[in-house]
């Protein structure tokens, strides 16, 4: 097969936030299991870096710089797809700690807007492809903060229960559609930027959450989750994907050793 039939033959995945972390991962993930994978984030340093990464490994990828909470830039993105086969909403991500006595309404308003709209806006233009495919896939990777809330939590658990309602209304609403709406949820993963991220840069408040867990997951146990519920027969539909480290029992119960 030439290298323009194999593009023309490959399914299409759409990963966004894939410049690190899970999102990352998963792209790597889904080009290694066959499909064409197109990587959006902010950064095109990291997105380019990566798709030459994954190009040079004999596998399909391209990189595309979209900020999901631009809904004119997300339906120009859209417009280059007729048909599209799968889409993982990874964007987002965690600003702040703060108990809602204190909470910055404006990081509140942030994370609502990366990781509800966003997904919305990239779901929304992306439907009538992924429909037009006969067999689509829309993955939602939200959270265990998606289903249960913590003290501190509560921005990100509100933003996360809101792309776990905004999955579980859309799989309600297209049933009969050839689309899945599969919802990954993930409990402690350690990556590079989340709680970085979370804690304004700073390393030491970083380095707490994952102090003393033996083995939280990484971002390739995510990616490969997403991978396995992406590439079952189209016919089966995981709902939602409940994925934690064994030393994590529940949002609450967190074994650090030492
Ligand atoms: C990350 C899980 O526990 O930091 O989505 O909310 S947690």
């Amino acid at each position: 097969m030439t290298a323009t039939e194999q593009q023309a033959s490959s399914p299409v995945a759409v990963v966004t936030g894939a410049s690190s972390g899970i999102g990352a991962a998963t792209a790597r993930g889904l080009a290694a299991a066959g499909y064409r994978v197109v990587l959006t984030a902010r950064r095109k340093e990291r997105i380019d870096a990566l798709a030459a990464e994954i190009t040079e490994a004999g596998q399909q990828a391209e990189a595309y710089v979209l900020d999901v909470t631009d809904r004119a830039a997300v339906d120009a993105f859209a417009e280059r797809f007729p048909t599209l086969d799968v889409v993982v909403n990874n964007a987002g991500g965690a600003l702040g700690a703060d108990p809602v006595a204190t909470g910055d309404p404006d990081e509140w308003r942030r994370m609502y807007e990366t990781n509800v709209i966003g997904t919305l806006h990239v779901t929304q233009a992306l439907l009538p492809a992924l429909t037009a495919s006969g067999d689509g896939t829309v993955v939602v990777v939200s959270s265990t903060a998606g289903h249960g809330t913590y003290e501190g939590g509560a921005g990100y658990v509100a933003a996360k229960h809101a792309e776990h309602v905004l999955a579980e209304t859309l799989r309600l609403e297209i049933v009969g559609s050839p689309v899945r709406v599969i919802e990954i949820a993930p409990g402690l993963v350690k990556t590079e930027e989340f709680a970085l991220t979370r804690f304004h840069g700073d390393p030491e408040k970083a380095a707490k959450v994952y102090a003393g867990v033996a083995a939280p997951l990484t971002a390739d146990d995510v990616a490969d989750t997403i991978t396995w519920a992406v590439t079952r027969p189209s016919h089966v539909n995981i709902d939602l994907l409940v994925v934690r480290p064994r030393a994590q029992a529940s949002n609450y119960k967190l074994h650090r050793e030492g």
